[in-house]
Parts: C-alpha cells; structure tokens; sequence
C-alpha cells in the first residue's frame, strides 16, 4: 500500500517522496527577480518530493501583489537559474507556477492602466499594492484580439521556466486569477468565444495549456484548479460541470498532473454549490495532487485510499523547512507565523528552524 513516502514518477522525474511543497506567494522579490534570499528559502525546503513555486507573473501585465517574481526577463531567468541549481544540487525537483493575476491588481502596477479580466466586473476586496491595500477597481474587458497575445505570453514564460532550470511548470488556474476568471461563470459575462457555455470558458484555459505544452512537452506541463475557493470574489452557479468539463477536456493533453485544491476559506458553498471532488479524481486519467489543510495522517489516508496520488503542503512547508523529516521522524512541527506570510525579509521566512539530527 503507498503512503506519503513511497516513491512517485511524475512525467519524467522520479520523485522521492509525496510530500509536495505548495506554490505560496511571499513577496521577497523587491524588484521582480528571485534572489539569494530566496535561494535559501527553496533550497532549505528541498527534502520536498516536488517544489512547486510561488506565483511567477508572466507579464508586466500579470503582475498584481507588490515583490513577486517574475518569469518573463533575462534578468528573472538568471535568478530563478541561481534557485533551481541550488535545489538541484541539493537533490531536488521545482516547477515554477505561471501567473496571471488579471483582475486582481490595481492601476498601480500598470503606469495608470486598468488591470485586464475577462468582463469588467470588480472583485470583492482590496489589492495590495506598495502604498498598501486599496480598493479594487473595475478592471477592463479584454478584446478578443488581445487574447493570442496572453497565450503566448503564458508560453514564452515556459521557455523562460525552461532557460531558467526548472523541472516544469504549473499553469495557475486557481484561486480567482485570470484563467479562473475566464473559467467560472460569476466573473465572465462574455458573450464571444469565450464566454457563455462552460466550452468557452474553459477555452483560454485550454489554449494557455496547449501552448505551454508545445513550448516545453506536455510531460512538464501541471494545472491547479480551485473548485471551492471564493477568494477573490469568485463564484459559479454549476462548479460540477465546469470543473468535471475542464477535467475532461485537460485529460487529452496527457499532463504531468492535476491539482486541485481543496480549500474554501472556511466558508463551504460560497464558491457555487458543492460537489465531491472525487469525481475529478475519477475522470482525471493522470497524477491527482490534492491540497488544503492536509496533516500527515489525513494525507496518507488519501494516498492509501487512492483518492490522490501525492498532498501538497503549503504552511506546514513553510513554517518547517524539514517537513518531510518531521513525518518520518512523527516530530512536533514548527506553527506558522501569518504576520511575516507576505513581504519583508528572513524573518519569518529562512529562520525557521530544523530538528537536530536523529
Ligand atoms: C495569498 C496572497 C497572495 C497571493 C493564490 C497566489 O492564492 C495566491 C496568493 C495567495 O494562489
């Protein structure tokens, strides 16, 4: 029977373990380009079967929080090569995750200009911007005519992924940003190709995913997908069909893997009406990641039940850079600390600490 430690192949890496790492925006880049700082920070989290990184703008335009590190320059290209030589020297596997924030940015980071949605409806909330948080604004509808240009972005940022050393990419389709924008019903209102019927929805989605696969191989290429999630104002009246459509239709890609996260911001239902995720599990004929709120126990439940092939951590990994340590070993582990989650430096950051040798 597996368990989180039993070995995984994963497109064409062999993986140590299941205890994956979860992409966790942080905000350590001032000026765009991953540093040694961060260096550290991925390097000490290397017992990780796979990292999966932080949010990586693929764009001036798909920026939307203040210090996150871009995937689009010769300049981040050189940075992100400095942090994958030092996991993969340390034994390691990363993928950088493809990012789009779409509506949720401010003109701030855009010289005056309107972030860019699918239709101009605002989210709920605020942006963080570098003044700090302010309002969200309606951003602007995107031509059609625009929308080639962002799928090339999307795959000129996985050449970069590749330039830079990673082992691959995951195209992020979660959480609110601009490809769930496209995807879920309450934040496209659309009346061309692509809105409307779930088909045209998902149709950016799945244009983001082609391209990114002929760029670098579909056995590189990941998608994270939140069916639950309302952060960021999001919503849709039928997540069964969309979500069990964009499985469906992702299946034909034969990708490195899905994942789905689970999370809901503790407000089960307000993302549209609920559905059991183990239908995705059941359609999706790749690797199933899951991921939200997992502990050691409930996540080898999930791999020994088959209900997902490997779990991703997200603050469990951040607050112990030896997570996967602390499993074998049953350790007490390190809580996380919230207040240094986004922005600043080491602290809260590369100063957790690891247990003493065995
Ligand atoms: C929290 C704060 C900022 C960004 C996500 C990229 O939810 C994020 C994010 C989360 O996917």
């Amino acid at each position: 029977m597996s368990d989180l430690f039993t070995p995984i192949r994963l497109g064409p890496l062999e993986l140590p373990n299941r205890i994956f790492m979860a992409p966790m925006t942080r905000n350590r880049a001032p000026d765009g380009i991953p540093n040694d700082l961060m260096r550290t920070y991925y390097r000490q989290r290397v017992g990780a079967g796979l990292i999966i990184s932080e949010g990586s703008p693929i764009s001036a335009q798909a920026v939307g929080y203040p210090a996150t590190p871009g995937i689009h320059t010769d300049a981040q290209v050189a940075g992100w090569r400095r942090v994958t030589d030092a996991v993969h020297q340390a034994g390691g596997h990363i993928f950088c995750q493809l990012w789009h924030c779409g509506r949720v940015s401010h003109p701030d980071f855009h010289g005056g200009d309107l972030p860019v949605a699918p239709s101009a409806i605002r989210p709920e909330g605020q942006a963080f911007t570098p003044e700090g948080l302010k309002d969200f604004v309606i951003p602007r509808a995107l031509e059609i005519e625009e929308i080639p240009g962002i799928v090339a972005d999307y795959a000129h940022a996985a050449d970069c992924a590749r330039r830079a050393g990673f082992d691959g990419v995951e195209i992020h389709g979660a959480n609110g940003y601009l490809i769930d924008q496209f995807l879920r019903d309450g934040s496209n209102q659309r009346q061309d190709a692509y809105g409307g019927p779930v088909e045209n929805r998902a149709r950016f989605l799945l244009e983001v995913t082609g391209a990114v696969c002929d760029a670098i191989g579909s056995e590189r290429v990941g998608v994270r997908l939140s069916p639950r999630n309302p952060f960021n104002g999001m919503r849709d009246s039928n997540p069964r069909a969309t979500f069990q459509y964009a499985t469906e239709a992702l299946n034909r890609f034969g990708l490195a893997y899905l994942h789905v996260t689970e999370m809901d911001m503790g407000r089960p239902g307000a993302a549209g009406p609920e559905f059991d995720l183990g239908t995705l599990r059941e359609t999706w004929e790749g690797l199933y990641i899951t991921n939200g709120g997992y502990d050691k126990a409930r996540a080898n439940t999930a791999i020994a039940s088959g209900a997902a092939d490997a779990v991703a951590f997200g603050t469990l990994f951040l607050a112990n850079p030896d997570l996967v340590e602390r499993f074998r070993r049953d350790a007490p582990l390190n809580q996380p600390n919230p207040d240094t989650f986004y922005g600043g430096g080491a602290e809260g950051y590369t100063d957790y600490p690891r247990l003493d040798p065995a």
